[in-house]
């Protein structure tokens, strides 16, 4: 047993991280000295002790270790220690750790040559003791648990900066899981995913670098100025990508889903997605030739050609896989939670009860910008989805295509960190950062990412180092901001030159091959021109918008729900397991749910859970998410139950007998960009399902306003793309000052047009259950807005009866249910709370000649029940439209033309409600009484 009495405690801890990986690694004398819990080593080295007993309680050894009091092994005869080379050892290990640690630091990824800054603790010499060859030559490579070849530190020493400072470089050691780091650095250091490649795989690499730079080439000198947003300086993006997918369909996927921004996105569409050169080549002429514009999808307005989506299929030596590119607006990275969703949506198996993900069927690619990744807050959000039970897909694969600028600016001006993918060392995932100019390398950096994903359904990142070769478009000239960096790119080959000389110059190509693949390449594309152009003048194919969803029906929609059904239903929802105990305050309020269908009183809550029941076993799936949903915000839902002894949860809605359909319910975390666009994504690629997403309070849904504008509202007019997405948004003035007030109504009013949505406001229990059945069964889907109430889901007069929701339907109008039309003259027309304001207020008994009706849709606006309305009031003299919110809010600018074409001759019609204002609604509760009995007293009165 080695002499514990002055040992160097360096060396000691370095050993004994060596043994806690792997025992077999340390010298037997040190193997038994550490297993033994010795006095001596407790005395020497008390942290070491504590150390080694931690780990025993851990339970994560790999061999059971002694506790501390356990008798002293018997005594071995201690080895002579030599100092210098134990001093050697402790250092070496500190190289090792540091070159995995650090040697990104001095990697050289820039492909424009830029010297990379090193680190001292990587320098043999600097070490102490200095690490000098002799040393080197004594160290035996065995105490240093690396996994390149060699038998001293002076053999792996040269391979170990080969690898972690070549042209790829790792950051790993930031990973707190133990079994991930060992298996990375066995990965990296093994060059498993590093290999050689053959002649044949080298031969089509160039074959597809050419096509890349003969594709942008082409592009460039066809189409001068015209903008492609070239890829070139990342040109092996394109063969990373057809790697990634080759290893995706490996693992059984059947699908990959790609979001990306602007950069590349021509040549991924060509050569990754396999849209026809012609088409995209139509798109460039339609920008000179009226003729050959494309037509855009029907009624809609279109959208740039860098941002449509596509979809293809690819074979792959292990089969066809379905490749799909989420169409994407401007806004940099806004796509990424989209594609989550689209790629969770395509591994749920929605014939299961709580929805089974699998994600082995589909995966996710992001392709982001090196400026955009630190700089748009979205991606941390997206990157925080990844580990969550209702959010994961397995991993996705983060490439940054990182061209070292961001439109004109650069990367000091643009970030904090060193890297553009340093907010990915916060999630644990590994990074690895790669020279775009070594295509070899590039691939390797794939295949052991994608290895990692497999092994550990975890995110990785590539930062995948280039340069641009244009300005930030075509019509920009980068030397007016980067004069040094365009000067030094004018000078650089392409990779495909680089890469096509080194093949000939090591014989694997002839020059004559090379340069045959870029004729090639060429006819290829004028071929393709001139088959476009011959067509010019026959009139262009309409683009083909299949699945474009018919015009809404809405009223034929059946939403009522046969009454044995809905008893039964709720008999179930009332039902727990054997043995499950319900809090029993919460028992109370469940068990009022049983007698409700009798003597009514079926609130919010019991409505919306009979809904999605009667979808459920109609075999129409279900998804709702949010923050607190489960329960809900206002206490009010619980769809799920825990057990008040063990905390165990049970969910009635996902053990209907009958259900054909999943009911996934989530807590989200706390975002509303990533999530709203996640759910999105999901309710696109899962168009039956109704995918409900619910805000905490209404006021946070402009947290998601980039979603809204740009995908929920305009995707069918720029991409065709629609779905049946569900914003369930509290809203009502309740005196909780200007954020818990106002879910911002008169944005999704502006946003209304050419029934891109639908927005309701809905004032009892069963207006909303016939809403959210309608919403999942019409067959013309349509993203639906509801306002939904806070103080109303326990208000009595809001509930429904069992009636309600079996002879019923969603009325986008309520008459006055207590005037006879016949006197009135005043109609008082309002929408969502306010109503029971309205009528429980002491002034509200105001005769027959006042009647109070409430708009229950508010878009598509419900012109003929309006009219109808009005229609049936004879002697209407005045039309008063009350709203709580200010009158610069809520509903009244966008439909007060709506009521005024709704009037007939002389009907006058006028406004109640606040006045302009900047912020949504008092702050002191106080003032919000002052002003709400103000609005109430001058629309009674
Ligand atoms: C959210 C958002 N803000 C600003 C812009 C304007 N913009 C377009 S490209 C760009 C630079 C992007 O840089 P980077 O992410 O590095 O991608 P690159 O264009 O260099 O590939 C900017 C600021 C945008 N499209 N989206």
């Amino acid at each position: 047993m080695p002499d514990v009495d002055g040992l160097n405690t360096g060396f000691a801890s370095a050993l004994l991280e060596q043994y806690l990986e792997n025992p077999e690694a340390v010298p037997a004398e040190w193997r038994s000295l550490f297993e033994s819990g010795s006095p001596e080593l407790v005395a020497a080295l008390p942290g070491l002790a504590r150390l080694l007993e931690q780990h025993r309680e851990d339970g994560n050894g790999h061999v059971p270790v002694a506790a501390p009091t356990a008798p002293p092994a018997p005594q071995a005869v201690a080895p002579a220690v030599d100092e210098e080379l134990l001093g050697g050892v402790a250092a070496a290990m500190a190289l090792v750790k540091a070159i995995r640690t650090h040697g990104h630091l001095a990697a050289r990824l820039d492909p424009l040559g830029s010297e990379p800054v090193g680190d001292p603790a990587l320098e043999p010499e600097r070490l102490e003791p200095e690490l000098t060859p002799e040393l080197q030559r004594r160290i035996p490579a065995g105490l240093l648990r690396v996994h390149v070849p060699g038998e001293t530190l002076a053999d792996v020493l040269p391979r170990l900066r080969e690898i972690y400072c070549g042209t790829s470089a790792y950051e790993i050691e930031h990973i707190s899981d133990h079994e991930q780091r060992v298996w990375l650095r066995a990965a990296i250091e093994s060059g498993r995913y590093r290999r050689p490649l053959d002649n044949e795989e080298k031969r089509r690499l160039l074959e597809r670098l050419t096509e890349v730079e003969g594709f942008e080439r082409y592009l460039h000198r066809a189409f001068l100025g015209q903008k492609q947003f070239s890829i070139e300086g990342l040109d092996v993006m394109v063969p990373m990508l057809d790697e990634a997918i080759d290893l995706a369909a490996e693992e059984g996927a059947h699908e990959v889903v790609f979001g990306m921004a602007h950069r590349g996105r021509l040549n991924v569409l060509a050569h990754v997605l396999g849209r026809p050169y012609e088409s995209i080549l139509r798109e460039f002429e339609g920008e000179r030739t009226l003729e050959a514009v494309v037509s855009d999808p029907e009624g809609g307005t279109g959208d740039v050609k860098y941002h449509l989506g596509a979809e293809g299929t690819r074979a792959t030596p292990t089969g066809d896989i379905t490749l799909t590119l989420a169409s994407n607006p401007s806004h940099l990275e806004a796509v990424d939670p989209v594609v989550e969703g689209r790629t969770r949506a395509e591994q749920t198996d929605r014939s299961t009860r709580a929805g089974f993900n699998d994600a082995s069927v589909a995966m996710p690619i992001l392709i982001h910008g090196d400026a955009s990744f630190p700089g748009q807050g979205i991606v941390a959000e997206t990157l925080n989805l990844a580990d969550l039970t209702g959010y994961s897909t397995g991993g996705t694969l983060h490439l940054i295509a990182n061209n070292q600028i961001g439109f004109t600016t650069d990367p000091a001006d643009g970030r904090s960190t060193r890297y553009s993918s340093d907010l990915a060392k916060g999630f644990d995932f590994p990074i690895i950062h790669v020279n775009a100019d070594d295509a070899e390398a590039a691939l390797g950096a794939v295949r052991l990412a994608m290895a990692f994903r497999r092994r550990f359904c975890t995110d990785v990142v590539i930062d995948l180092v280039g340069y641009r070769r244009y300005g930030h478009n075509e019509q920009d000239e980068p030397a007016y901001t980067q004069p040094l960096m365009a000067a030094r790119i004018e000078r650089q080959p392409s990779v495909r030159e680089q890469y096509a000389d080194a093949l000939v110059e090591e014989g694997a190509l002839t020059r004559e091959e090379v340069d045959g693949f870029s004729s090639q390449v060429e006819a290829k594309l004028k071929e393709a021109h001139e088959r476009l152009k011959a067509t010019f003048g026959e009139g262009v194919p309409a683009v083909a918008y299949e699945g474009r969803i018919p015009a809404s029906t809405e009223s034929d929609v059946v939403t009522a729900v046969d009454e044995e059904r809905l008893r039964a239903l709720n008999d179930e929802l009332l039902q727990v397991p054997d043995g499950f105990t319900v809090n029993p305050k919460l028992a109370k309020q469940l068990e009022r749910r049983r007698s409700t269908l009798d003597e009514g009183g079926i609130d919010w809550g019991q409505a919306e859970e009979l809904s999605f029941a009667s979808l459920l076993v109609d075999g129409i799936p279900v998804r709702l998410t949010g923050q607190d949903t489960e329960r809900g915000t206002f206490s009010h839902r619980h769809l799920v139950l825990h057990d008040a002894q063990t905390g165990e949860v049970y969910t009635p809605v996902q053990s209907l007998r009958e259900a054909t359909a999943s009911f996934e319910v989530y807590n989200s975390p706390l975002s509303e960009a990533a999530c709203v666009g996640f759910e999105y994504g999901y309710s696109v690629a899962a168009p039956e399902t109704l995918v409900c997403w619910e805000a905490q309070f209404g006021d946070f849904v402009n947290g998601a306003q980039i979603a809204i504008d740009q995908f929920i509202v305009s995707g069918l007019s720029k991409w065709g793309q629609t779905s049946r997405l569900t914003l369930l948004l509290p809203h009502g003035y309740e005196g909780n000052g200007p954020e818990h007030s106002s879910a911002r109504l008169e944005r999704f009013l502006q946003l209304a047009a050419q029934e891109n949505i639908r927005i309701a406001n809905c004032t009892t229990s069963a207006q909303y259950f016939h809403l959210l059945r309608r919403q999942a069964l019409d067959p013309a889907a349509r993203p639906l807005i509801v306002m939904t109430p806070k103080g109303l889901l326990r208000v009595k007069e809001a509930a429904s009866t069992l009636a309600d929701l079996v002879d019923g339907r969603f009325r986008p109008v309520l008459p006055d249910p207590y005037v006879a039309p016949d006197d009135v003259k005043r109609l008082i027309l309002c929408s969502g709370k306010v109503y029971y304001d309205l009528v429980g207020h002491e002034l509200y008994d105001c005769g027959p000649k006042t009647a109070i009706a409430r708009l229950e849709q508010l878009y598509p606006f419900p012109s003929e029940a309006a009219a109808d309305l009005v229609r049936s009031y004879p002697k209407l003299r005045r039309l008063v439209w009350v709203q709580e919110e200010p009158q610069n809010m809520g509903a009244w600018r966008a439909i007060r033309h709506r009521l005024e074409e709704s009037l007939p001759e002389g009907v006058k019609l006028r406004y109640v409600g606040r006045p302009w204002r900047a912020s949504p609604s008092e702050g002191y509760p106080t003032a919000h009484l002052r002003e709400q009995d103000r609005i109430l007293r001058e629309a009674l009165s």
